[in-house]
């Protein structure tokens, strides 16, 4: 069989090492709280950014070539890059990968010829699986290159296209069960609008939940048992996106009544889009019980759009790890929905990337560990609300008082003593203490 990346399996070498081509941080069985660093880090390789995409923007063409040596949207082509995927996982150590739909093959004229070639690629993936032990963490249908779906799937106004997403996401359900994934996704590609002059945002709202009660009820019928997911974004490639954020997105899933079935896919570029830290929209989706599952990349400050870049902010991944740790864990996986900078054309930098990611996550980890070994960030949240543990504060708490109780409370202490400081620098340099020390 061809070989596509031409190096040996990448291992652990250590800081120190020079080499290119090995891990420095990522140490796959070192044990951390009990449990392998691999196990708290279920990277995954996303099908589309490594396989698929070239390098195409707006201004220009492809940089990189991923034909993997065969004619493109041939169904050599689909099985060459399964090939080259599942090779570049089994060096690299990624026991991982997520896919949509048309990732896997061409789509054809006709969607009962796309469903056939669907199942052909399948059952070639369901076998490198077998051999190589790499699994599947989600599935998903693209429902967003299309011009069909210019409108978004659910929220379309046309209800034949309407059928059509249905159509789409019957058939990734099948596959994603088929390949054993643990989640389904739903990112709003297109669910969204660019004017209300032309827009009924409840009407479209209410259809995008109906499409996802119906894929719930059909998965379930087919034995799905994994979860199903919002991947929340605020804008692009729509002006203003349904699912914009975390919160968002819990209360559109509460407001349907699809809570109990979906949790969130939490991806980093994605809050930093809405205006929020990643830390924050993992917070929001773990104190909801809904962390899924994460995208892992990072944006760049300096630009307003998603540049999905292989993560290399070790405070961010840091923060990341800290609030999975807190949440204990998650029962899906990091996606690296990453993809190598244009002039980065070759399947070297592919490698460095991943290398990168992997490392920057594993430092991430071990400070994450760290910081809550040390407890001082804990301790000091906890003892900062103090004042409702006990007395009035822990009869607020009990929802023992009404708001005139809490009023003579008041006015019999007069003017209340500042709240304690809030030490935020403080505790920034316990931070870098942990991370640097
Ligand atoms: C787009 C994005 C998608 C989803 C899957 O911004 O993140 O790739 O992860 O559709
Ligand atoms: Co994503």
């Amino acid at each position: 069989m061809t070989e596509y990346f031409n190096i040996k399996k990448v291992q652990y070498e250590g800081p120190n090492s020079k080499n290119d081509f090995a891990f420095k941080f990522y140490n796959p069985d070192q044990i951390l709280l009990g449990k392998k660093m691999k196990e708290h880090l279920p990277f995954a390789m996303a099908w589309w950014h490594n396989l698929c995409n070239g390098g195409k923007d707006i201004f220009g063409d492809e940089t990189a070539d991923k034909s993997f040596g065969a004619e493109t949207k041939t169904m050599e082509h689909a099985k060459a890059k399964a090939d080259a995927g599942f090779e570049m996982m089994e060096k690299l150590g990624i026991e991982y990968f997520c896919f949509h739909d048309l990732d896997l093959v061409a789509e054809a004229d006709d969607i009962k010829e796309t469903n056939r070639r669907l199942d052909e690629i399948s059952d070639y993936i369901l076998e490198k699986m077998k051999t190589t032990g790499i699994k599947c963490l989600w599935g998903t249908a693209n429902m967003f290159n299309n011009s069909r779906y210019m409108n978004g799937a659910g929220s379309t106004t046309s209800a034949d296209v309407f059928c059509f997403a249905a159509a789409q996401v019957k058939k990734a359900l099948d596959l994603t069960v088929k390949l054993g994934g643990k989640g389904y996704v739903f990112w709003g590609g297109r669910e969204g609008y660019e004017t209300l002059l032309n827009t009924d945002m409840k009407f479209e709202l209410d259809n995008i939940a109906n499409l996802m009660s119906m894929a719930v009820e059909y998965g379930r019928k087919i034995g799905f048992k994994g979860d199903f997911y919002i991947e929340p974004k605020p804008k692009e490639p729509m002006k203003h996106q349904y699912d914009y954020d975390a919160a968002t997105a819990i209360g559109f899933l509460k407001q349907y009544g699809l809570d109990k079935d979906f949790k969130l896919n939490v991806e980093a570029n994605h809050a930093t889009l809405a205006g929020h830290t990643f830390q924050h929209d993992l917070r929001v989706s773990a104190m909801n019980g809904m962390l899924g599952s994460i995208d892992a990349n990072q944006g760049d400050n300096l630009l307003g759009w998603d540049t999905d870049q292989f993560p290399s902010n070790v405070y961010d991944t840091t923060l990341c790890m800290y609030e999975v740790l807190k949440a204990g864990g998650i029962t899906g996986g990091l996606n690296f929905d990453a993809k190598t900078r244009r002039p980065s054309y070759t399947r070297e930098d592919m490698l460095h990337a991943f290398i990168l990611g992997m490392d920057s996550f594993a430092l991430g980890l071990l400070n994450a560990a760290k910081i809550v070994e040390d407890g001082r960030i804990d301790d000091f949240v906890k003892e900062r609300y103090s004042s409702f543990e006990s007395g009035i504060g822990a009869e607020i708490v009990g929802k023992k008082t009404k708001l005139e109780d809490l009023a003579a409370y008041a006015e019999k202490l007069g003017e209340p003593a500042l709240p304690e400081s809030g030490r935020q620098e403080k505790l920034e340099a316990i931070l870098n203490t942990v991370m640097f020390g």
